[in-house]
Formats: C-alpha cells, sequence, structure tokens
C-alpha cells in the first residue's frame, strides 16, 4: 500500500527483517559497532542496496555508501542517511529509520522510473554510537576531517581491541578514501529520542540545529583496603569521590541555565567487591546544551570538583575530554526545504533542535545539511523499549522523499 510517496508495507517488512538482526528477548537490538550482530546487518543492508541498483562503496572506515546516478553526472551529489550500530541492547529504530527510510526513497524512485538530475548517495556510518569504541559519530568524523584516521583506528574498546582490528576483521575495512566529497547537501531522517514531538501531538520535527557536547573520561587512583578493620578516617575510597562528582553533576545542571544536561553514564570500579574499599574508578561524563558557553562553563566547574573531592579523599586523579562537539545551527536553505516538505505531505510540523547528537553534526560543517524528526513514544530511547509509530516512521520518509527530490533537481 503506497501511501504518499513510499511503499509502507515493502519498507516495514524491511524495518522488521532488519529488526531481527542481533534482536533481544525485550524486542530491542544489540548491534553494537563492529560486532557480529552489526556485520549481519552491514551485509544485509550492502545486500538490499545492490538489489536497489545502488553502486555500493565502502570507505576506509567501513561507512556504506550507495550512489544512483543523475541526468547530471557533474553535479554534486544530494547525500542522506544515518548509522546502524546500536546502543548495547538499544532501539530498533535509533539510525535504522534514517537508512532504511532513505534506501525507501530510492526504491520508490525506481518504481516511479524518476530520474533525478543530481546523482543520490544514501549511507551508514560507522560507529555513530560510540559506546563500545569512544567518541560517537567516528566514521562521519573521519569523513569530514574531525578525527584522523590513524586516531579512529586505534580506539579501544574495553577489552583492549581496536576499532581498525574489528574493522579489518568483519571485511569493511574499504578501500575508498574516508574524506569529504563535494556533497550539495546532506538530510538525515532520525526518531527524536525525547518526549516534544509527542507532547505536541505533530508526526514531523523539522530540526535547526544539534546541541553541542562534551565527553569526559574521570579516573580516581585510591587504596583498596579491607572494609571491616579500616578505620573511616584512614580511607582513600575511590568511589566516595566518584559520587562527590556525580552530585556535583547534578547541581552543575540546575544551576547551569537553559538546556544544560549532564550524565555520569559509565562507571567501572575495581576491584568492585562488597567488602573492599574501591581502590579505582573510572567513570564518564556527558554534559549538552545549544549554547556552547554553558558546555564550556560546565567542563571547567567539574574539573575543579574532581580536584577537590580527590583532595578531599587523598586520591590521584586524572580528567581528559575525550570528545567536544560544538553545537551549531544547520543550514537556512536546507531546514526550509524541509519545512516546505512536510507542508506539501500535508503534516504540521514544529520546529526543534537535537539534544542528541547526530552524524549530521559532522556533515553539517563539510555541506548544508538539515534533519527531520519523527516522535519517540513516551520520549524513549537508548532502551529496548524505543518505540514510533509506523504512520509516523512513513511520514518522515515521505518528507525526506520530497526535501531530497527538491534539492536533487537542478533548476
Ligand atoms: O550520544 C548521542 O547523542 C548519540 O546517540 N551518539
Ligand atoms: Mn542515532
Ligand atoms: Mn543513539
Amino acid at each position: 500500500m503506497s501511501t504518499g510517496s513510499i511503499d509502507s508495507r515493502r519498507f516495514r517488512e524491511r524495518f522488521d527483517e532488519f529488526s531481527a538482526i542481533g534482536a533481544t528477548e525485550a524486542g530491542g537490538v544489540d548491534r553494537p559497532s563492529l560486532s557480529e550482530a552489526n556485520e549481519r546487518a552491514r551485509d544485509t543492508l550492502v545486500e538490499w542496496f545492490r538489489e536497489a541498483e545502488l553502486t555500493v562503496t565502502i570507505d576506509e572506515m567501513g561507512n556504506i555508501f550507495g550512489r544512483r546516478e543523475g541526468s547530471d553526472p557533474d553535479a554534486d551529489p544530494v547525500m542522506f542517511g544515518s548509522h546502524i550500530d546500536s546502543q548495547y541492547n538499544g532501539g530498533r529504530y535509533d539510525g535504522v529509520v534514517g537508512v532504511l527510510g532513505a534506501l525507501e526513497v530510492i526504491e520508490s524512485l525506481n518504481d516511479r522510473g524518476v530520474v533525478t538530475d543530481r546523482p543520490l548517495e544514501i549511507v551508514a556510518w560507522s560507529n555513530e554510537e560510540g559506546v563500545r569504541f569512544q567518541p560517537d559519530m567516528l566514521g562521519s568524523g573521519v569523513y569530514t576531517g574531525v578525527f584522523d584516521l590513524e586516531y579512529a583506528y586505534e580506539r579501544e574498546d574495553k577489552d583492549g581491541t581496536t576499532f581498525g582490528e574489528e574493522l579489518e576483521r568483519i571485511g569493511y575495512k574499504g578501500d575508498r578514501p574516508c574524506e569529504p566529497d563535494d556533497v550539495h547537501c546532506y538530510f538525515e531522517l532520525h526518531v527524536e529520542q525525547g518526549p516534544f514531538l509527542e507532547q505536541a501531538g505533530l508526526s514531523i520535527g523539522v530540526v535547526e540545529g544539534v546541541f553541542g557536547f562534551s565527553w569526559l573520561d574521570v579516573r580516581f587512583e585510591g587504596q583498596a583496603n579491607h572494609a571491616g578493620p579500616t578505620p573511616m578516617d584512614m580511607r582513600h575510597d575511590a568511589f566516595v569521590a566518584t559520587a562527590e562528582v556525580t552530585r556535583a553533576v547534578r547541581s552543575i545542571t540546575a544551576t547551569g541555565g537553559g538546556d544544560l544536561v549532564g550524565t555520569v553514564g559509565s562507571v567501572d570500579v575495581w576491584p568492585n567487591a562488597i567488602n573492599v574499599i574501591p581502590e579505582r574508578v573510572e567513570f564518564t561524563i556527558d554534559f549538552r546544551s545549544y549554547d556552547n558557553g554553558a558546555v564550556d562553563a560546565a567542563v571547567d566547574r567539574i574539573r575543579e570538583e574532581v580536584e577537590w573531592a580527590a583532595d578531599r579523599e587523598g586520591l590521584e586523579y586524572e580528567i581528559e575530554e575525550i570528545m567536544r562537539v560544538d553545537a551549531d545551527p544547520f543550514d537556512d536553505d536546507c531546514i526550509e526545504t524541509v519545512a516546505s516538505a512536510a507542508e506539501a505531505s500535508g503534516y504540521e510540523y514544529t520546529r526543534l533542535v537535537s539534544g542528541a547528537g547526530h552524524d549530521a553534526n559532522y556533515l553539517n560543517t563539510v555541506a548544508p545539511t538539515s534533519m527531520i524528526f519523527v516522535p519517540s513514544v513516551d520520549g524513549i530511547s537508548h532502551r529496548e523499549s524505543e518505540y514510533t509509530e509506523w504512520e509516523d516512521v512513513v511520514a518522515g520518509t515521505d518528507v525526506l522523499y520530497r526535501a531530497v527530490s527538491e534539492k536533487a533537481s537542478i533548476r
């Protein structure tokens, strides 16, 4: 059944088949970057891209590109896509809606025999989530020159395996140079991963920009000792300092103003035993805001809090900023193209900025960029129960089809 510009049934069947790859009992997916499930998902996608008569290329970072020629071979392509790696036990929609939605746009153009003026290039970026290998948006970050290839290949997971080794092992270390092409513009369809569209009762979000964010790695080093006989005034407890810094993150965001958010998401305690005073704790801090100054101030403040907590407890400490992305607005013309596409499709929409990071953050540094959001039920994401109503996925893909078609025609 075709609604608007795309074939909802075909798209749904493909989405369900893809969701079965690395599916979890609770209805999510476990397809972290370069894992066995991610490899199977990649293989499936490459097969589907080829069936859609796309010319498939894989670059040095394992980014997967599918190209459809236009009538003007010299014209810069319209690029659109997202990512297919997931959180550990994450949601089925995060990233995948943007990649399979892009493929559905290609299939629908094929159905109609439409030849666009400009070439089209759809893409699945590697390592967007940044949970197994930090930082996130690594594939698009190398493509846009934010990171160099060697840095990316050396990223290690918690077992000490490197990104480069894993990319080689799964056969996705391609030979297409991972560097920016002349791209006419970039669109990304994505689930909102927040509550605003659902609260507003709208299917479409026209995204005007993405929060800036900072990721910090903190390490406290104290002294393991017996939890029983060691008097409290003789302790150097790495976890107590961690708890104090975590409270400080919360108080900084409470007073940091505006949309500042802060999270301590990953904590490794050693030796992590019930009757041993924690000797070492390594943990992460994630600050975000659409105001770059607010993120800078939060990072400066937490550096002080880390030092004070270490002093109070008599600990060694290290703090390293492992990633910093600036917030910056998307391209006005691309934003208006998405808004007009939503109007032409008959969807009400609102304009908003994204609290989640996306590959579009980096594409925005090399090509005019904007995004299309569709609602997340209960604002849930990065969780197996992540869910978006299918008609909203279709609506977003409809808008993507129109926005891409608009930009792919040369007047
Ligand atoms: O962290 C993020 O916002 C994205 O999911 N990588
Ligand atoms: Mn995502
Ligand atoms: Mn995500």
